[in-house]
């Protein structure tokens, strides 16, 4: 782009909000947003619209360290989040906008027995589900990421790592703009700045959404809200099992590229990449208290440098640019909710906790089929809310970046 010459906008200019669609999604973050897209794309569903109290995606889709993987423990979660990571791959092209897709590879490190047992029982359940996922000793780790510290006189000694070589990362913002635009060029309307504020039930429906910009009708509607999760149900009138915690990351002042795997270490509850840009993106375990502000702290950056400065020494020098947080919605199996809801035609993707980035192609893609047909398709049916009462839960807690 010259100069004088500027980009073309994602989306079109704002327009009115309408009386009715056939369906609105609540929440323009990347699971509503990828909703939306596969509703128009697979299911020639367009009269929707996409509502955001804020701007574009700025939710927890802005604010997350973008860590795509499918080295999970159920067979649900190993499924689901397989197919995920296949749409990831071809996304840019399918798209025409580059997401930035990365695979660099996983390192999930263990220090003790517990570890390696964890370790192993995900290879195996990784192999049955078609992810290639193996236990490598601490000299692989070695020649895989030369900057660890493999002294063995520390805390945690590294003694070896779930290795995942399909684990990548994406540019976040690329990923909702890429399907913001898409969607909106197949006729999906994108509301910023309009937030749901009221719900009229009727007959055990949602007969009116009420927004800052207007009320309206929808014949379905699907709730993406992330942290606000619980709030709008309980808006639409009943309770998920959801509790809201505040989850913090970093970035260090961009370097060279030097760190080309994503390491994690579960008892030192840490984790680190480096992005295209050159900073190293560093985050840790959830809050320790509910919470709905977006704000960071100071205790949080010090618990986490520490164990960060054990496994890379060299990072002590570096200077720590920007921090910030974003809101988790944290079920009690640290597994989503997809699915349809107590009150009719009223669906919900929720409980995506520190997890959701990497499902987003994958969720909107099951979601749009379950919205357009009414049914629930096999690859999400495992994650109703219903699992909560019929004791049939998706325990992930050991897969859980690290373990929270
Ligand atoms: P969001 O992107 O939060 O979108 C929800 C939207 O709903 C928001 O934009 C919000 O403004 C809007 N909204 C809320 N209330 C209303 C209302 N009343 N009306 C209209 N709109 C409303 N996941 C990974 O897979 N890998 C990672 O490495 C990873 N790292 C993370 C690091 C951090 C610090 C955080 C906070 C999260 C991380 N996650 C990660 C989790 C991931 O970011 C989320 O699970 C995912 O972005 C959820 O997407 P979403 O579309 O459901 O939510
Ligand atoms: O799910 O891999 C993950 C992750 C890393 C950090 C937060 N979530």
């Amino acid at each position: 782009y010259g100069l004088g010459q500027r980009r073309a906008p994602v989306l079109p200019a704002p327009r009115a909000l309408g009386s009715g669609y056939d369906v609105v999604i609540i929440g323009g973050g990347g699971h509503g947003l990828a909703t939306a897209y596969y509703l128009a794309k697979n299911w020639g569903v367009r009269k929707v619209a996409v509502l955001e109290k804020g701007w574009l995606a700025g939710g927890n889709t802005a604010r997350n360290t973008t860590i795509i993987r499918a080295n999970y423990l159920s067979n649900a979660g190993v499924r689901f989040f397989g197919k995920s990571v296949e749409l990831y791959r071809t996304l840019s092209s399918e798209l025409d906008y580059n997401i930035m897709f990365s695979p660099r590879g996983h390192l999930t490190l263990f220090h003790d027995d517990g570890g390696k047992r964890t370790a192993r029982w995900r290879a195996e359940q990784n192999r049955l589900n078609g992810v290639h996922s193996e236990v490598i000793d601490r000299q692989a780790v070695a020649r895989l990421c030369p900057q660890l510290n493999m002294r063995e006189d520390v805390r945690y000694p590294v003694l070896g790592a779930l290795y995942h070589p399909g684990g990548a990362t994406a540019r976040h913002d690329a990923v909702a703009w890429g399907l913001a635009r898409r969607a909106s060029e197949m006729g999906v309307e994108i509301h910023t700045q309009t937030q749901v504020i009221g719900m009229d039930r009727e007959g055990g429906r949602i007969a009116r959404l009420h927004t800052n910009r207007g009320t309206l009708r929808a014949g379905r509607i699907v709730q993406c809200v992330a942290g606000a999760s619980p709030a709008l149900a309980q808006m639409a009138g009943f309770d998920l099992p959801i509790r809201v915690v505040p989850l913090q990351a970093f970035v260090s002042e961009p370097v060279k590229p030097v760190l080309d795997p994503i390491v994690v270490s579960g008892n030192l509850a840490v984790y680190i990449s480096q992005s295209a840009r050159g900073e190293f993106v560093m985050g840790g375990e959830i809050d320790a208290y509910p919470c709905v502000s977006s704000r960071s702290s100071h205790d949080i950056k010090e618990d986490m440098m520490g164990p960060m400065l054990e496994l890379f020494p060299f990072l002590a020098r570096m200077k720590l640019l920007r921090q910030w947080g974003g809101i988790a919605d944290v079920t009690q199996d640290y597994s989503p909710i997809m699915g349809p809801s107590p009150v009719q035609d009223y669906f919900l993707s929720a409980g995506w906790g520190t997890m959701g980035f990497k499902a987003i192609p994958a969720g909107g893609y099951a979601m749009a089929e379950m919205v357009a047909t009414g049914r629930v398709p096999d690859l999400i049916a495992p994650f109703s809310l219903e699992r909560f009462s019929t004791l049939s839960l998706v325990g992930e807690r050991a897969a859980a970046a690290v373990g929270h």
